[in-house]
């Protein structure tokens, strides 16, 4: 299967692949210049990959400054005709690639292609951006001078990403960041190479064909020779990584050092609220799509329910029986069309999500439904169940304050909502949060500057599963970084004011005189 997705990617024989069925695969695999990408749905490896690096990654680099130099001269709108093309392509294999997504992060089918979709969506949005990256004009105090605001690129926009979002997060960074006249150079999850290569691929083809080769490199490479290396690098202003608030603060600290710019979108620790008024069945299944959907595995999956204490047992009980369905029959191999779960990326989150149980039980919570190692069909994947955790009365959870990347939910009591909403911004992460209500005055509460903490707040809809038009991302650990739609762009550009003078005679701010 893998053989003819790549084919269709137009990756068949791309030079860092190597497949099983090759000779040369056996000691690549075991080399430590290469990385060897498995399925997580069966256990069984994909491919090997070549490792960049420190070396390479210094050529790529100052290939880049090249390129970068001559696509900044270029109008934003012709750079969105080149981003129109790149949509377009990801519109036409979205099949391909959503299945490559599902081989290589165990997405499931409609989930790996909605994640191409985001890529489609930015690169609309990009198009229409490419002939608004607006600046502002302000009157001057000074006759006969005009004070203006302009954009300009920023130069090589260094992308980190993680295993759960392969691709899209890939879009929304380096299509936007084209589209403002930069280079983006990416970074990868070495856990889904295969994903960036054809990613990387489809977009560098087509811009390539369009007379614009090398917008879009790619390093592979671990994170202490690239990594390291990319985010001391001078010639990289701007590092926008995804992953875990622990890289976060390294990257953070690295560019902070230099004085660079980051764009970080790091971990969360969401929750929903549901009020006495809630839509229990909305309610019902919008939870039960934002906390087990991608297994978990979505920084914006919601890990905890705070619940009116009017609603909680009925709220639950709803709940249990739609988990009982899924964990009876569709947890499984997520290339078949009926899974709605599909295994965790590897062993090492299993073992997180078994510790996260086990210490939710020491700390007085109790497992309502899940818990344990999934085996569906004698899968050889790294599957777990979708499980509920009723934390104690007092409400004191620590284990809830961690983010484990699994299906984990756990649920509170509250009395008031204020208390409601104090318990969900009571956690360093500040991504997404949500409240299920048909009370106005709940729901302004939950909105407004003394409620919900989070860069996302939704009324009546889960807390995953963004549109791109909005800004994406979150406070506090989270890391405040702001990507895909409405202004976001900005992040990619830098401001120049522009003061100009078309009269007789010096004239100086503050009604100085001088002289
Ligand atoms: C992530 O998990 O890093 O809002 C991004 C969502 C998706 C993006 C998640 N559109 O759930």
């Amino acid at each position: 299967m893998l053989d003819r997705i790549l084919q269709d990617l137009g990756c068949a024989g791309h030079s860092r692949i190597i497949l099983p069925g090759d000779a040369r695969f056996a000691d690549a695999a075991k080399s430590v210049r290469y990385v060897v990408s498995e399925n997580p749905a069966t256990g069984k490896p994909l491919a090997a990959i070549s490792l960049d690096d420190a070396a390479a990654y210094s050529r790529t680099v100052d290939a880049s400054v090249k390129v970068y130099e001559s696509w900044r001269m270029v109008t934003a709108p012709e750079r969105g005709q080149v981003v129109r093309a790149i949509g377009d392509e990801f519109r036409r294999l979205k099949e391909p690639l959503g299945m490559l997504i599902t081989l290589e992060a165990g997405k499931i089918i409609a989930e790996g292609q909605g994640e191409v979709q985001e890529v489609v969506d930015i690169a609309d949005f990009a198009v229409g951006l490419s002939r608004q990256l607006y600046g502002l004009t302000m009157p001057s105090e000074r006759p006969n001078h005009r004070m203006l605001e302009q954009w300009h690129p920023l130069g090589i926009v260094g992308v980190i990403t993680a295993f759960n979002f392969p691709c899209a997060v890939w879009g929304w960074n380096s299509i936007l960041a084209a589209v403002c006249g930069n280079v983006t150079l990416w970074k990868p999850s070495l856990l889904t190479p295969l994903v960036a290569i054809a990613t990387q691929q489809i977009a560098d083809r087509v811009a390539t064909k369009m007379g614009y080769p090398g917008l879009f490199p790619l390093v592979i490479g671990t994170d202490a020779e690239v990594g390291e290396t990319m985010i001391a690098d001078t010639r990289v202003p701007l590092i926008s990584a995804t992953g875990s608030c622990r890289m976060g603060k390294r990257v953070a600290g690295v560019v902070g050092q230099r004085l660079g710019r980051t764009l970080l979108e790091l971990g969360g620790n969401n929750a929903v609220i549901v009020d006495p008024s809630a839509d229990l069945n909305l309610a019902t299944q919008a939870i039960t799509f934002a906390a087990v959907g991608t297994a978990g595995q979505r920084c914006t999956t919601t890990r905890r329910l705070i619940v009116h204490e009017s609603v909680l047992d009925a709220l639950v009980k709803k709940l249990v029986t739609a988990y009982e369905s899924i964990n009876a029959s569709r947890i499984g191999d997520p290339s078949q069309p009926s899974t709605l779960i599909g295994p965790l990326i590897n062993q090492r989150s299993v073992d997180g999500y078994l510790h996260a149980v086990n210490t939710a039980k020491q700390q007085g919570g109790t497992v309502l439904i899940g818990g344990k190692v999934a085996k569906p069909n004698g899968l050889g994947g790294t599957y777990v169940e979708p499980t509920i955790i009723r934390a104690p009365a007092s409400n004191d959870l620590p284990i809830s304050r961690e983010e484990t990347f699994a299906p984990i939910l756990y649920v509170f009591a509250y009395k008031d909502l204020d208390e409601a909403i104090a318990l969900q911004n009571s956690v360093d992460q500040g991504l997404s949060s949500a409240i299920f209500s048909d009370s106005v005055k709940a729901a302004e509460r939950f909105l407004s500057a003394a409620g919900s903490d989070c860069g996302i707040a939704n009324v009546n809809i889960g807390t995953s599963g963004a549109e791109i038009g909005g800004a994406f991302g979150g406070e506090k650990e989270t890391g405040g970084g702001r990507e895909s739609g409405s202004d976001s762009w900005r992040a990619y550009m830098r401001r120049q004011t522009v003061t100009i003078h078309y009269g007789v005679g010096l004239k100086l701010a503050q009604g100085i005189t001088f002289g």
